[in-house]
Formats: C-alpha cells, structure tokens, sequence
C-alpha cells in the first residue's frame, strides 16, 4: 500500500480533487464506478503526479496506507449511501472516509454516528470552488472528529486557497458542522447575488445606465469595500456583447433563475432553528417568482411606479447611494448567515470558530471578498459576538449608510423596481433595532383566538384574557 489518499467518484470534482491532492506530491488512489473515467483521469493527466488506478473497491483500498484516507466524490444522497455501504465493510477501525459532495448535513450526522460505531472516522466535507477551485485550491471546510482532522488538516491544508499564506481549511466541528456550513455558505451566495442583481437593476432602471457602464461602476466598486469575486464576475457578464446579436448579453439571456436546492435547503433549516435569514430567503424566493411565467404574465399590465428621469449628476449621485445600500445589505445578509450558524452550533453543540470560517471563505470559494477579512477580525476578537453590528466599526459603517440605504430602498418603492433582498435587509435592522415590536399585539392575537397564554413587561408568569367574557377578565397561570 502506498497511495497517501484515495478518491472514488472521477467526475468533474472527484477528478480534479485528485489531480490536485497528485500535483501536491501526494500519490493518490483513484476508483470510480465505471472503469472508464478512471482510465481517462490517468491516460490525460497521469504525468501531473502519482496515481494508483484501481477497477474494483478492494484494490482501492488495499492500495491505501494505515490508517487509511479515502474521499467520496460522488452524487450526493442515495449514491453516497450505496458508495459508504461498499466501502465501510472494507475498512478498518481507525480508516478515515471524507464525504466531499454537498450532503445534507442530517445525513452526515447519520452516517457519522453509524461509523464511529465501527470505530471509523467520518468527515463530512464542505467544498467550495466548484470544478475550478476542486483543482487549483478550494475552501474545505471539514466536520467529524478533532482525531481526523490532525491527520487530514495537514492534506487539506496543502492543496486548499490560500490567502496571504493561510490556508482556506480548519475544522469546523464534530459531525456535520462541516456540511453545516457549507450550506450556510451556499445561502450567503444567493443573498449577495440577489443584492448585486438588484443594484444592477436600479443603476439601469432608475439611473438609465448601460450595462457597460454598470459593469465600469461595479469595477470601480471592486477596488474598494465591496471588492470581491461575485461583484467582478458580474461586471465581466454586464461587459459582455451577445456575438450573434450585437446586444448586450444581459439583455438576451431569459430572465428566470434556476437553483440546484442549496439556497431552498438553507431557508429550510433556518425555519427549523428559527434563524430569520430574511435576505437569503428572498433571494431564494426570488428566483422562484422569476421561474413563474403565468404568475408574471398576470402581474404584468398592472401599474407600477412613475420612471423619472434623473439628470447626469442625480444618476451620479444615486449611484454612490446603491454604493451605500448595497454594502449595508451585503453585511446584513452575511450577519444572517453567521448568525444561523451560532444558532445550529448551540442546537448541535458545535465548537465552532465563527473567526475562522469567515477566514477560510476569503479564498476558494464564490463568496470570497475583502471584507470577510474584517468578518473574520470581528469575530475572532469576540468568540461570543452575537452580531457584526455590535462591532464599532461595521456599526459606524452602517451608521454612515442610513440615509442612502434607506433613500435606495424609498426610490425603489416609488419607481416600482423590485429589491427583495435590499428591502428585507432593511427591514431586518429596523426590526432588531426597534424599542418595541408589534409582536405584542400578535400576542394579544393569539391569545384572543387559541388561548395562546401572553406574558407581560411588568408581571411575572403567562396570563390569559377571558375575551369572550363581557369583563374581559385576565387569569395569571
Ligand atoms: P456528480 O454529482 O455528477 O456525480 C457523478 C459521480 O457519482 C460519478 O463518479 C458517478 O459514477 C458517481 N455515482 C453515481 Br451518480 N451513483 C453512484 C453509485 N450508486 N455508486 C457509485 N458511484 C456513483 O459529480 P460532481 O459534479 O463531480 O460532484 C461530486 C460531488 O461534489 C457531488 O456531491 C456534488 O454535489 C459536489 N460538489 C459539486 C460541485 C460542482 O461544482 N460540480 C461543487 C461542490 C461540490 P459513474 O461515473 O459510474 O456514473
């Protein structure tokens, strides 16, 4: 046995993980279901490093070294299950199996607790990057056990991103913390497309510019607060002129979003936790009202706002306005994000570094953007912050965007463009500030129609009303 790691599933990620972990110097075991891909892998890129073909699952894992190290690449669900079943009967208390794919992270919990039964370690990965980051350094981000992650820190830590020298790797947590995250990860990046789409919008629909210039605007952006991957790749999009038309290529594209679950998965589990992670769940359900064509049909001739055509310097101006909302936006949602999080460690009592993952998103994954850098120094210099807006200086910042923020999200009112993220940002820091919410009367409500039981600011205990009774007597229980 020689191969330091082994990788079974060779489609696009599984291959370019193992070519990866090669040209690190590690010799890899390489397996898949169908020979063939195993073939192609060491036929095209066999001189990139040292790999141990194997065609059947015994061969694989006799050519792994003690304790052994093997990582499932393969559609996540029911072909993970039928994948671990082959392989845990073959393996050894001690081995050490990394589910790279995009399980839910119930499951890695399942499966986690099935192995170490058997004395087997199972670490659930969360990868980010896609098939590019899979092959030139991705953020990993691993749960299981401490044990594991000692002997696959240091892989994991050579072959991810890496950002002014550290690596974009640390374990998360026990379990499925690792998966956890990663999907919180993926909620984050239907949020800050959501907002960057929705400024796109109000720069063309309200400010009348180009998609050209829009993308100049967002390279500007780029180089300051705001610099990150999803901004940049969307001023090449906005740049793009359609060959077969002429026209922009924002223009031609058909404008209903589609979604692979992991956005939808994540408002799921917030509505479990009770995490309101109100951008990303407009963002999910926006591209939902996108992709419904009777709906918008019906919708379509009903008025909207009054289009006003600003002068060069009003566009000018309202510009650095969405400069201003989108930030303050942009770091309500990220907020959401960690803080559904906090809420899934104390539920599964995970140790986690908030610093730390807001760190290993700085490079390798599409939400990496400078100002994780900053996420990452709030949190680690207060392991129990509860919110980034009570660290001073993202406080200040937003302080300093009020006006615009809320002058953006009144425009768009007024003119009838729709921003269900920047809107529900907003609304989300009026809700948190305010002295007193209406939930009272919703209190009042509930006990009115199902004895629901209220409590009250200046009593102890829940108290019900007698709403039927002509009185209205109240009971303290
Ligand atoms: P796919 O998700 O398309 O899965 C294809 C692989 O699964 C092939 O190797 C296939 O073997 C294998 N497989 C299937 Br399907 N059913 C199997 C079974 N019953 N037993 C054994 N093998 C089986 O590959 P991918 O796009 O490379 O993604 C791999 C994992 O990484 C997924 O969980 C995915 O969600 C995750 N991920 C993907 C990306 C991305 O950008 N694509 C990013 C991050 C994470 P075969 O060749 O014999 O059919």
């Amino acid at each position: 046995a020689q191969a330091h790691i082994g990788v079974t599933g060779l489609a696009v990620m599984g291959r370019n993980l193992a070519r990866n972990f090669a040209r690190h110097g590690y010799t890899v075991a390489v397996h898949n279901r169908t020979a063939a891909r195993t073939r192609s892998l060491v036929e095209e890129f066999g001189d990139e490093g040292t790999f141990v073909p194997a065609k059947t699952a015994r061969e694989f894992v006799d050519a792994l070294q003690r304790p052994r190290r093997l990582m499932i690449m393969v559609q996540a669900g029911v072909a993970t299950d039928a994948v671990l079943d082959e392989f845990a009967l073959l393996l050894e208390p001690g081995d050490m199996i990394i589910d790279g794919g995009n399980a839910h992270f119930a499951d890695t919990r399942r499966r986690e607790a099935a192995l170490q039964e058997r004395g087997i370690h199972f670490v659930g990965a969360g990868i980010s990057g896609g098939e590019e980051g899979a092959l030139n350094g991705p953020s990993i981000m691993p749960g299981g056990s401490k044990e594991s992650y000692a002997v696959l820190g240091p892989m994991f830590e050579t072959i991810s991103a890496h950002v002014d020298g550290e690596p974009c790797s640390t374990h998360i947590g026990s379990d499925g913390a690792g998966h956890f995250v990663k999907m919180v990860h993926n909620g984050i990046e239907y949020a800050d497309m959501q907002l960057i789409a929705e400024a796109y919008d109000l720069l063309r629909q309200v400010a009348q510019y180009s998609p050209a210039e829009i993308a100049g605007i967002f390279r500007t952006w780029n180089k300051g607060r705001l610099n990150s991957y999803l901004i940049e790749i969307t001023a090449e999009v906005l740049s793009h002129t359609d060959a077969g038309t002429g026209r922009p290529f924002a223009d031609v594209i058909a404008d209903a979003a589609g979604e692979k679950g992991t956005g939808r998965l994540t408002v799921q589990t917030a509505l479990d936790l009770g995490s309101p992670v109100t951008a990303i769940a407009q963002a999910t359900f926006a591209r939902a009202a996108s992709s419904q064509p009777a709906l918008r049909a019906a919708y379509r001739p009903l008025p909207g706002g009054t289009p006003i055509p600003l002068t060069r310097s009003e566009a000018e101006r309202f510009t650095a306005q969405v400069e201003q909302a989108l930030y303050a936006s942009k770091v309500i949602a990220y907020d959401q994000g960690f803080k559904m999080i906090q809420d899934a460690a104390l539920a599964y009592r995970w140790d986690i570094d908030f610093g730390a993952v807001a760190g290993i998103w700085r490079g390798g994954c599409i939400i990496r953007a400078a100002f994780l850098d900053r996420i990452r120094t709030a949190h680690a210099a207060d392991p129990h912050l509860v919110s980034l807006l009570a660290e001073p200086a993202f406080a200040q910042e937003i302080t300093a965007a009020q006006v615009p923020w809320r002058e953006v999200v009144a425009t768009t009112a007024r003119r009838g463009v729709p921003t269900p993220a920047f809107t529900a940002a907003l609304s989300y820091y009026d809700t948190l500030r305010a002295e007193r919410l209406p939930a009272a009367l919703i209190q009042g409500q509930r006990d009115y129609f199902g004895a629901h039981t209220y409590q009250r600011t200046d009593k102890e205990g829940s108290f019900h009303t007698h709403w039927a009774r002509p009185d209205r007597p109240e009971t303290h229980i």
